[in-house]
């Protein structure tokens, strides 16, 4: 058997969460491979929302098994209000959630880093979500973290040691007050901590590669965007993971021919929270427009996003960082009152027109756009796709054949019927 990797192409909340839902089904088991609490997966359960920032979305529907991998950092804090959330409203979860020795805890010191590193950037800020990602992989890959398999053998010295040194930053480097802050979360974490050990940890690697070997179906999702990627995004405003499909054989211990679906999930139109550059961000009233009928807000943080149209010069080089065979429109339905559609085809950049996403986008970059007619059609209530208005068609083929694959899905609203599998 084979792992399907589910991925968002552009810059975040594309809307993996509401995928992840309508795809689990078929699946045995779903695990998370990289980010943290930066991330958030809505879905809705019983009628009511919720939100997941640690815990694979399998954990809705009775007998999937649940990993988190170890490319994953966990905030006990927020870990266990998650877990307490999914209690309230009757999800049963001991038994079916497995959480990686080998995934790094963010301590409670790494949020205050977070937000004094991004105080200290000023205006070159990343507009990070302050939950501790940065600082926390800085320390894997400074190789200075702390892991989860540590809380179950001689913890308190480790963390000790960590902490002095955190302190000793916070007061030496960014002269940052953070006495009374760390005094606030330090017991909550370990009250966390505790909730954390109840669950099964283990070594992830050989659970999942022996579900593998007994013929389980595995699905990974991502979380963030592509063009977050720390390697390949819009560097250094980008978060502090691999998010691309290569990210699922590392953070959950995979080997590459172990990969198999990839499903690239892009909104009709992009978007993007935090800093960071933008070519096709719309600063007018088509922007206001888009984010108002989009409800383009964070799920984690509440910001506002930054709203533009279509740019198919990133699409294609996520396409081709993460070897998509299928695509995912999402939120098609937030088109529907536009006249023409703009969807960018490449750059220009001193009067030179590139397709090849570029080193570095600089302000330089202008967008080359196609007019596509809108449908200036409700599509909410659409069921299949023969009901499809022909600009929707059209919109749809001319992304396929700029990409050379196929859209399979396309969503026209936020409930699960809203889903339209495309022939
Ligand atoms: P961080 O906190 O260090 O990861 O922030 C670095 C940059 O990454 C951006 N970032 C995000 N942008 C959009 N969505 C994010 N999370 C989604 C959510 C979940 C998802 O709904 O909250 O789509 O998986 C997310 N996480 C980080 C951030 O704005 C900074 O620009
Ligand atoms: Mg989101």
């Amino acid at each position: 058997m084979k792992v399907d990797v589910l991925l968002g192409l552009q810059w975040g909340d594309e809307g993996k969460g509401k995928v992840v839902d309508v795809l689990t089904p078929k699946y045995d088991v779903i695990t998370r491979f990289q980010g943290g609490p930066n991330a958030g997966h809505t879905l809705e359960f019983n009628n009511i929302k919720q939100v997941l920032h640690t815990i694979p979305s399998g954990i809705f529907r009775e007998n999937k098994i649940n990993i988190i991998g170890n490319g994953v950092v966990i905030d006990p804090i927020v870990f266990k209000k998650e877990i307490e959330g999914l209690k309230k409203i009757g999800v049963e979860l001991s038994k079916n959630l497995y959480i990686s020795k080998k995934a790094h805890l963010i301590l409670p010191t790494h949020r205050i880093l977070d937000a004094a590193s991004e105080q200290k950037k000023g205006k070159t800020k990343i507009g990070s979500t302050l939950k501790g990602i940065g600082p926390t992989y800085k320390d894997k890959i400074g190789r200075e973290g702390l892991r989860v398999g540590d809380l179950l053998h001689n913890f308190s010295n480790k963390y000790q040691e960590r902490i002095e040194n955190h302190k000793t930053m916070l007061a030496e480097f960014f002269h940052y007050d953070y006495e009374k802050i760390l005094d606030e979360c330090e017991q909550e974490w370990f009250e966390g901590v505790e909730v954390l050990k109840s669950f099964q940890i283990v070594d992830t690697e050989h659970f999942i590669n022996n579900l593998l070997k007994k013929g389980k179906s595995v699905l990974a999702e991502g979380a963030q965007g592509t063009l977050l990627d720390i390697d390949f995004g819009s560097y250094p405003f980008v978060t502090s993971s691999n998010t691309i499909c290569a990210g699922a054989c590392t953070g959950l211990g995979l080997a590459p021919q172990k990969i198999g679906d990839v499903f690239g999930i892009f909104k009709a139109y992009c978007t993007r929270v935090g800093m960071g550059p933008f070519p096709t961000e719309l600063l007018d009233k088509t922007g206001d427009d888009l984010r108002n009928a989009g409800h383009e807000f964070g799920s984690t943080t509440g910001r506002p996003r930054r709203c533009g149209w279509l740019d198919l010069v990133a699409l294609k080089y996520s396409v081709m960082l993460n070897g998509v065979t299928e695509l995912i429109m999402m939120k098609a339905d937030v088109l529907d009152t536009f006249q023409t559609i703009k969807v960018c085809v490449g750059y220009e950049i001193n009067g030179e027109v590139i397709e090849d996403f570029p080193f570095e986008l600089t302000d330089d970059v202008k967008p080359v756009f196609v007019e596509l007619p809108g449908w200036e059609t409700d599509l909410t209530k659409i069921k299949t796709q023969n009901e499809f208005p022909e600009e929707l068609n059209n919109y749809i083929s001319f992304i396929e054949d700029e990409m050379g694959i196929p859209v399979t899905i396309a969503s026209v609203g936020p409930n699960r019927e809203q889903t339209i599998f495309l022939d």
